[in-house]
């Protein structure tokens, strides 16, 4: 796949607010945020949609999600809850090709999304 603004913060060629960080996953704050807390979690070894993973990606994948609970937890709103999205192309609002985890919270979320 070709590189993304992603690919540019994992490298720190271009500043990106980092507020947690593994061997396998970086998180930073969305540029625009849509909630009171907005992160982005990704894999620093890069899928380009959730369409291209496949079974090899699994552990990967996995521990995405759980450094977003994990962060959930050590700041403290776990309890009173969040949402994390993952958008898949087109429709699903997908406008950087770099598969990521949005951690949504601060507010609650409404239901059905728009
Ligand atoms: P998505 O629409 O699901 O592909 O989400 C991409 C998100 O990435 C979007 O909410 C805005 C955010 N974003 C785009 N460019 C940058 C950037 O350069 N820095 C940061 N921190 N966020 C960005």
């Amino acid at each position: 796949m070709g590189d993304t603004i992603f690919g540019k913060i994992i490298r720190r060629e271009i500043p990106a607010d980092i507020v947690y960080e593994t061997n396998d996953v970086l998180a930073f704050r969305d540029l625009n945020p849509q909630a009171p807390v907005h992160v982005l979690f990704i894999p620093k070894r890069a899928i380009a949609t959730l369409n291209d993973a496949t079974a090899a990606d699994a552990e990967l994948i996995g521990k995405l999600v759980l450094a977003a609970a994990d962060y959930a937890k050590r700041e403290g709103f776990d309890k009173d809850g969040y949402r994390t999205v993952i958008n898949c192309n087109e429709h699903g609002g997908q406008t950087v090709f770099h598969l990521h985890v949005h951690l949504l919270a601060g507010r609650r979320m409404t239901w059905p999304p728009g």
